[in-house]
């Protein structure tokens, strides 16, 4: 099996890179940073293609897609996976740069390697999209404006293309994690500020990239007849969010 992963060269998507590996699967790692691809590339050998890829440059795709080697050309899985967080101050002290990339990176990267890979799936009348949500795309909460706007998106478009491809056999997930510590998500969230990333992780125990990779090895490896429409975990410290009121006094 030809697995593309975007945003392999760290956390969720490297994780998930080695066990396909493991398996004996293809893989075709995508992110921007080629040292950390290639790094793993001397790991994981010929089974991994290290592929630069910038999901938000859109235009770019196409060619990138075009220029693989034919015996990974045929995407059987694509884990839409690369994303990020920028910043939890609240909207009015948002950035706007920030807000773009977001949705640059997390919306129309996600869209652009879709509508790459959608078309020879259902040609084939076989295929699986998982996309790598967020419980921030369900659930509000202080500082998540346009991060957790974006996840609504993909959760909207995980279901509405399921809708799309009543008849055929492509397969489409939309995964929800909440809190992961262990990958670089917190200190691309903070800018580069390690300590406040691990305060986002003290005191409690929470889930890792590793188990959202076996999460993910999961969902590739579950039968072709069945479809996980979407799928959220937390680690059991994390529960949801209470409506909140400011009170006059206090
Ligand atoms: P990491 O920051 O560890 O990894 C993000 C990956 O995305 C990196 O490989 C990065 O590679 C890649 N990436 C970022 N921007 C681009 C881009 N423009 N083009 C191509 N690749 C890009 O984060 P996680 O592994 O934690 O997160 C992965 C996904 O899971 C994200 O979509 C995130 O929103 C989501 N998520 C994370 C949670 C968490 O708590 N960690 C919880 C719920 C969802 P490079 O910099 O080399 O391009
Ligand atoms: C990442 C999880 O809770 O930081 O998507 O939004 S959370």
């Amino acid at each position: 099996m030809n697995v593309l992963i975007t945003g392999a060269s760290a956390g969720f998507g490297k994780a998930l890179a080695e066990r396909l590996v493991a398996q004996g699967h293809q893989v075709i790692g995508c992110a921007r940073r080629l040292d950390k691809l290639n790094e793993m590339a001397e790991t994981l050998g010929e089974l991994f293609l290290p592929v630069v890829m910038d999901v938000s440059d859109t235009e770019s795709i196409p060619q990138v897609m075009a220029n693989l080697p034919k015996s990974f050309s045929q995407i059987d899985v694509l884990v839409n996976n690369a994303g990020l967080a920028l910043g939890t101050e609240p909207a009015q002290k948002s950035e706007l740069d920030d807000w773009m990339q977001m949705v640059n990176t997390n919306i129309k990267g996600l869209m652009a390697l879709t509508h790459a890979v959608l078309p020879a799936m259902v040609e084939r009348d076989k295929g699986y999209i998982i996309n790598v949500g967020s419980i921030a795309g369900s659930w509000p909460y202080y500082g998540g404006n346009v991060y957790g706007a974006t996840k609504a998106f993909v959760k909207q478009f995980s279901l509405n293309l399921r809708a799309d491809l009543i008849g055929t056999q492509v397969r489409v997930t939309n995964l929800e994690p909440g809190n992961v510590a262990g990958t670089e998500f917190s200190n691309v969230r903070y800018h580069g500020d390690e300590n406040k990333a691990a305060q986002v992780y003290e005191g409690f125990k929470t889930m890792t990239g590793e188990d959202i990779g076996d999460i993910l090895l999961w969902l590739i490896e579950s039968p072709a007849h069945i479809n996980v429409n979407r799928l959220e975990v937390m680690p059991v410290a994390q529960t949801y969010n209470g409506l909140t009121i400011a009170k006059q006094n206090s």
